[in-house]
């Protein structure tokens, strides 16, 4: 159903865009940092993390460029190595500087911070030393990562997001280092386990250093199809949602594993390990929202047992039709969507399924939710008068800003939109070929250029939409 013209943006509705430390900052030995393991693992094909779009030399030309586009508020992350080039102990003071400036830079052009704690940069010595996620230690090493950011930052930043895509390790897991002599899929399990109990501590010592913050995940989702109403492949998508969505929020929202989930897993012999006191810790720590990063949905049928395990294989070279579908035996197989369009990178565009997502959120949790991440890559071609003619980034992010009106409509208590990115930065996956920005940063993988910001066509579509407050789509 549609409503007419009667829904509207909340007035105080949170008009951001987003971006990561690693794939914006660049400078990433500068001034002390120590390396992450996104710095180390990175696509090789591709630019590194050492420049990218060397925000951290820029940062107050940037800001300036999103009080032009209007941006009610900035949604980005700390990294970990740059605050703690040891990963713990003594605090890096340029580092936490840097951070500062800008909060400070922010806050002066009326922009609220929203800062990402945890996005994928795990200082390396920690890998090395006691392997990362996969052990406890991070716990306590996550706490004080947290800690350190609540004093430092705390008076002048209202929202936390404590771990980006927790969820997207089980579908990418070159964002984590796995130990290759130990099965993958009860490492995944642990790291989950642990990455939530790190999470709940962060939000009760959010809460007890910052009583007026907010705090919450930020979670990657796609809601899942049945290929057909077959009565198997329509199981088959519940249980895709059980194990890809619902394993993770149940986690975060009542501190308690899906029955479903846990008996595969018991049946599998890949149980996470809980101690004593860990489930009454997750019960206790309930978000204040829930951040979602939306892209796509995804199309499942069946997967019989007789098949073979496998991970979901990334399309990295932006050339169609070269994504493998993930199977769980057993359970469900990716498919591909007949109706909706696919990015050059296989994404399929479906802004409906961003307004089903946040309905069945709603039902389930009733609680506020922003979009952290929503937005195309795509290959954008700089003219020769210095234009970028995105017309296919302004249609996709209108059809899905009209579905998140829709949602309003619905009763989803949606309070802010991310578009992902405010500007070009290095994709994890294929660096500045792929491109996310409202603003075009002039270098590509092989050549820096200048780094010159170049605004695209639709930096001045979000801005007229912010300016009417979303009625201008
Ligand atoms: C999300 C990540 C972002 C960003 C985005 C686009 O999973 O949170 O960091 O990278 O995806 O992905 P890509 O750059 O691979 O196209």
């Amino acid at each position: 159903m549609k409503y007419k013209d009667s829904i509207a943006f909340p007035e105080d509705f949170f008009w951001a865009a987003a971006t990561a430390a690693y794939q914006f900052e660049g400078a990433h030995l500068e001034d002390g940092k120590s390396l992450s393991i996104v710095d180390k693992n990175i696509n090789p094909n591709y630019a590194d993390t050492s420049v990218t779009s060397n925000h951290y030399h820029k940062f107050k030309e940037d800001v300036a460029l999103m009080k032009e586009l209007g941006m009610k508020a900035y949604r980005f992350s700390i990294s970990w190595p740059r605050v703690l080039p040891n990963g713990r102990g003594e605090v890096n003071k340029k580092g936490v500087n840097f951070y500062k400036r800008l909060v400070n830079e922010l806050r002066e052009n009326g922009i609220e911070p929203l800062v990402t704690i945890y996005h994928f940069d795990l200082p390396v010595c920690l890998q090395e030393e006691y392997g990362g996620w996969s052990s406890r230690k991070i716990i306590d090493d996550f706490a004080y990562f947290c800690k350190v950011l609540f004093e430092q930052l705390g008076e002048e930043v209202k929202y936390w997001f404590t771990i980006n895509e927790q969820s997207n390790m089980f579908l990418l897991p070159y964002l984590m280092e796995f130990n290759k002599e130990l099965p993958l899929e009860k490492q995944k399990y642990e790291m989950n386990h642990i990455m939530t109990l790190a999470h709940a501590k962060a939000i009760h010592l959010c809460r007890e250093m910052i009583p007026n913050a907010k705090i919450g995940p930020a979670i990657g989702l796609s809601p899942n199809y049945p290929e057909t109403c077959r009565p198997e492949d329509v199981q088959a998508a519940r249980e895709a949602d059980d194990f890809r969505t619902y394993l993770f929020t149940d986690l975060y929202m009542y501190g308690k594993y899906r029955d479903n989930v846990w008996r595969y897993m018991e049946e599998n012999g890949v149980t996470p390990t809980i101690e004593e006191g860990d489930m009454e810790l997750l019960q206790s720590a309930k978000p204040d929202f829930l951040g979602i990063n939306y892209y796509q949905s995804r199309v499942v049928k069946f997967a019989p047992e007789t098949m073979e395990n496998k991970d979901m294989s990334i399309n990295m070279n932006g050339k169609k039709g070269e994504t493998e579908f993930e199977v769980v035996p057993g359970i469900y197989q990716g498919s591909s969507n007949p109706y909706v369009e696919k990015t050059d990178w296989d994404w399929e565009i479906d802004a409906i399924g961003l307004r089903t997502l946040l309905n069945e959120l709603n039902d389930r949790y009733q609680i506020p939710i922003i979009i952290t991440e929503n937005g195309i890559g795509a290959v954008d071609m700089l003219t020769e008068d210095e234009k970028v003619h995105d017309q296919y980034r302004i249609d996709y992010l209108k059809i899905h800003l009209e579905q998140c009106r829709l949602a309003i409509g619905d009763g989803v208590q949606l309070f802010g939109y991310c578009p992902w990115s405010y500007m070009d930065l290095l994709s994890t996956t294929s660096g500045f070929r792929k491109r996310y920005g409202f603003v075009y940063v002039n270098r590509t993988d092989d050549d820096i250029k200048d780094l010159r910001r170049i605004k695209k066509d639709s930096f001045y579509w979000y801005q007229e939409v912010i300016h009417s407050n979303g009625q201008k789509l």
